[in-house]
């Protein structure tokens, strides 16, 4: 199995990228964004709890997202491999991660890591909560909330993973098939 988790701030391309990629290696997207989204699309109790948070921009618990993708790697005991989307986002969650993968006898191979400046962060989701419909996009305040939480809580994930020399910086400005172009050749190297 080949694992790879594609990580950055919000709106550095996390979900435009892992779509082509997920084309192109054959791997299981799994985003714990959309897997929320679906929840609240279908107003389970999880769903409802989430978004309530997801509208302040703050992170669900970890209990919550673990569970989905606890489950989730359950679903596809065939698959090739799998491309974390917006997981894992706190320490708690890599390790969580971490354990679920060691009993599939599993690891991640790399983290590719976006790097995009902050004001080109609130100008991409400005511009996306113009036609997303999505209520954590159309307000300012709470882009720059999560972007907040990303520092806070986030950020750190990166420094878990580069202990095992696990992490490669992406620049994440310029043309979708740039960014595409420099995480393929990262991932064909190792793959
Ligand atoms: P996510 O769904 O993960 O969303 P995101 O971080 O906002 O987006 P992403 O980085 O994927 O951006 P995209 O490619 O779409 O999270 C939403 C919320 O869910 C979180 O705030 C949190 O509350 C909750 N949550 C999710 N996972 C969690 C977890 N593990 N733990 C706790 N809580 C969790 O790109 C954004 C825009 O930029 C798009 O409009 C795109 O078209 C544009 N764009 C992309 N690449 C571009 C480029 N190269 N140039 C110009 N524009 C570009």
């Amino acid at each position: 199995m080949f694992n790879l988790i594609l990580f950055g701030p919000p709106g550095s391309g996390k979900g435009t990228q892992s779509e082509k990629l997920t084309v192109k290696y054959g791997l299981k997207h799994l985003s714990t964004g959309d897997l929320l989204r679906s929840e609240i699309n279908r107003q389970t109790a999880l769903g409802m709890e989430a978004k309530s948070l997801m509208d302040k921009g703050q992170l669900v618990p970890d209990e919550v997202v673990v569970g989905m993708i606890s489950s989730a790697l359950d679903e596809n005991p065939r698959a090739m491999g799998f491309l974390f989307d917006g997981f894992p986002r706190t320490s708690a969650q890599a390790k969580a991660l971490d354990n679920l993968l060691e009993l599939k006898e599993s690891s991640i191979a790399v983290m590719l890591a976006l790097d995009v400046t902050e004001e080109e962060l609130v100008n991409r989701l400005v511009k996306r909560g113009e036609t997303s419909g999505r209520s954590d996009d159309n307000n300012e305040q709470v882009i720059r909330a999560r972007i907040t939480e990303y520092h806070n809580k986030t950020a750190a994930v990166a420094y878990y993973y580069e202990q095992f020399n696990k992490v490669v910086m992406i620049k994440g400005e310029g043309s979708i098939d740039e960014i595409f172009a420099s995480l393929s050749k990262e991932i064909d190297s190792r793959i």
